[in-house]
């Protein structure tokens, strides 16, 4: 499996920090969506679900969050992202789950599609059949 977790190069000079995203460099499909999420309540997880096609990296530019990622086949592992130079890859057939936001966390979420409800599967044992049964068993 390729590391989750990617880390981008800072370009800093005396007056701070910049960090640039490239389709084809840092972001490994074309982009076609950025959305970010924000004033997240405390105690709140979000998520919940996951995508049949959808590739996604999700950077923490302000603030920390955790990101739990199962594969439904036994596997689960939680990330923390705590910094605006790393970044988790999230590909397909892969259930998420969004906590411990700080108040001043901006998660920002970087697409490879265009929104479509018809992507998500938000009941988990219709996931679970998804991954290990394939695609034409829900
Ligand atoms: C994901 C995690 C990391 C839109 O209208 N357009 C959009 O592009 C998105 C992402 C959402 N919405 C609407 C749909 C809901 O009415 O915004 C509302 C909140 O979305 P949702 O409940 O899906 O948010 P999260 O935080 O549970 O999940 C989101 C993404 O939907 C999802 O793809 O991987 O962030």
């Amino acid at each position: 499996m390729t590391e989750p977790i990617r880390t981008f190069k800072i370009l800093g000079d005396e007056r701070g920090s910049l960090v640039a995203l490239e389709t084809g460099k840092e972001i490994p499909f074309d982009i076609k969506r950025v959305y970010y999420i924000f004033d997240t309540q405390q105690g709140v997880a979000r998520g919940f679900h996951a995508h049949k096609e959808l590739q996604q990296i999700l950077v923490s530019v302000s603030g920390s969050c955790k990101v739990s990622l199962d594969n439904g086949k036994g596997s689960r592992e939680v990330y923390e992202l705590n910094s605006p130079d790393k970044g988790l890859y999230i590909g397909p057939g892969s259930w998420r789950e969004m906590f411990d936001f700080s108040p001043d966390c901006v998660l920002m979420v970087i697409a490879s599609m265009l929104y479509e409800e018809d992507d998500y599967i938000r009941d988990y044992s219709r996931f679970v059949e998804y991954v290990n049964n394939g695609k034409d068993s829900i």
